[in-house]
């Protein structure tokens, strides 16, 4: 008897949602070609100068899944929610800092819950875990079903297939937006051997709104959906290595890791439920959170780096980048409490960038106002 593909993928979909995707939907595996227009775009334009590995045979191949894996006959795309930090109409509101322990913030997707009580988690291992759990239940289904899941991964193009598979659409911002999880959402997508047919692409788009183009305080927003990888704060806090360029530290605010301003812009976004504050938690002890104190964050030696992060998003950024991010988020903060923590950082850290960054803000707080009270 013939298989009822298209019942199957239906029932697939319905499974996902009832297990927590916010979306999901599916994608053909031709080769898609003005993401690979836009990828190479995005090369010969230097917009993702410092991440090397973004190469152009990993655009070629991350755009033509189907041809690296000759078997896949279909492409999975799920997105997985996450709740924002932001209060609803309040988008950047902090819960009141302690005398002498200013806040900064992290993002969101880096506070994600492992969903095994309230720890953090990395979401390429929430988000692996949550794949294969509905492989199992497909191969119940199909017990031959081939799989292959794709997380983040360098090869491959986790929004464009999301796109063509019309879990969402692509906003001015870059983001994959929802209609359940508007953009918090997060993506993977599982290749599979079976022909399932795909979903049609949403119909929906930004429309006259261009809210979240002011709203990128270092310009990294080029032009609608073109984003400048090299000023995204995201990707100076996250995966820059060394200095942060001088000019575009006074811009990054008190984001200690990663940047959600073009996401909280968005008014499709801004009915969503935020994270819960938890009493207006701070301390990074159980891992990361929306608004951290950054005088903690500065301040973690290797060890307590590795317990408080070794499992979640902000391992990537290291000990010494959170530091050197910390030190700048100060810097703007420019609560001259934060002073004698500076000043410890810039004569004691153990690495020459966060020295050089503790540096430099100390310069700026101490320049603030009249120096009276200080040395420097
Ligand atoms: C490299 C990378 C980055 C880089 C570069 C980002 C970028 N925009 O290219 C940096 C470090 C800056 C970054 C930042 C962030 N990232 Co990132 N990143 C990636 C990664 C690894 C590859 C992206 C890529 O290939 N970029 C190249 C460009 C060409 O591709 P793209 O942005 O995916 O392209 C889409 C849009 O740009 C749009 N587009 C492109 N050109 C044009 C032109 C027009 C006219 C229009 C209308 C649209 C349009 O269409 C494309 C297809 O949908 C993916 C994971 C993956 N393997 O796909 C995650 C990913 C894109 N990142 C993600 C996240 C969550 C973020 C941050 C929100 C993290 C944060 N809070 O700090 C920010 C958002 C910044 C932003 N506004 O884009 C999620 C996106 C979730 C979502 N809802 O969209 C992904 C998919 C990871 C995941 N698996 O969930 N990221
Ligand atoms: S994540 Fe922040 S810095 Fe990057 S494009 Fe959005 S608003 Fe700009
Ligand atoms: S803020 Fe407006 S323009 Fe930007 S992504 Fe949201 S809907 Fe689109």
């Amino acid at each position: 008897m013939a298989t009822d593909w298209r019942g199957l993928r239906d029932r697939l979909i319905e499974e996902a949602r009832r297990r927590g995707w916010a979306a999901a939907g599916v994608a053909s595996v031709r080769p898609m070609r003005q993401a690979r227009e836009r990828g190479l775009r995005a090369l010969a334009e230097g917009r993702m100068e410092g991440m090397p590995w973004f190469t152009a045979e990993r655009v070629e191949a991350s755009t033509d899944l189907g041809g690296r894996y000759p078997w896949a006959r279909s492409s999975l795309a799920l997105a997985w929610p996450y709740a924002p930090a932001a209060a609803p109409g309040d988008p950047v509101a902090a819960p009141t800092a302690e005398p002498g322990r200013p806040r900064g913030r992290m993002s969101a997707y880096a506070c994600l819950p492992s969903g095994e009580g309230n720890d953090p988690a990395d979401y390429h291992d929430v988000l692996g875990r949550r794949c294969d759990e509905l492989v199992a239940w497909l191969r119940e289904q199909v017990p031959e079903v081939r799989a292959k899941r794709f997380i983040d991964h360098g090869w491959a193009m986790d929004r464009a297939v999301a796109e063509r598979a019309g879990i969402g659409f692509a906003g001015k911002n870059a983001c994959l937006i929802t209609t359940e999880a508007g953009s918090y959402v997060l993506l993977a997508e599982v290749l599979l051997s079976l022909p399932l047919p795909p979903t049609p692409r949403s119909h929906r788009g930004c429309g006259t709104c261009s809210a979240c183009l002011p709203s990128c305080p270092t310009g990294a927003i080029r032009e609608p959906g073109v984003i400048d990888a090299t000023r995204c704060i995201s990707y100076l806090t996250i995966e820059h290595r060394g200095p942060i360029p001088e000019e575009l530290r006074p811009l990054i605010g008190t984001w200690a890791f990663g940047c959600d301003l073009c996401q909280e812009a968005c008014p499709i976004n801004q009915r969503l439920a935020p994270i819960p504050l938890q009493g207006g938690v701070a301390t990074t002890t159980q891992g990361p959170v929306p608004f951290p104190d950054l005088v903690e964050c500065l301040e973690l030696d290797e060890e307590a780096f590795r317990e408080r992060f070794r499992r979640t998003a902000v391992w990537r950024a290291g000990r010494a980048g959170l530091a050197r991010n910390a030190a700048i988020a100060l810097g703007n903060a420019g609560d001259r409490s934060a002073l004698p923590a500076l000043r410890r950082a810039r004569d004691g850290d153990p690495d020459a960038v966060v020295r050089e960054a503790a540096d430099w803000a100390v310069q700026q707080v101490a320049g603030r106002q009249p120096v009276l009270a200080t040395t420097d």
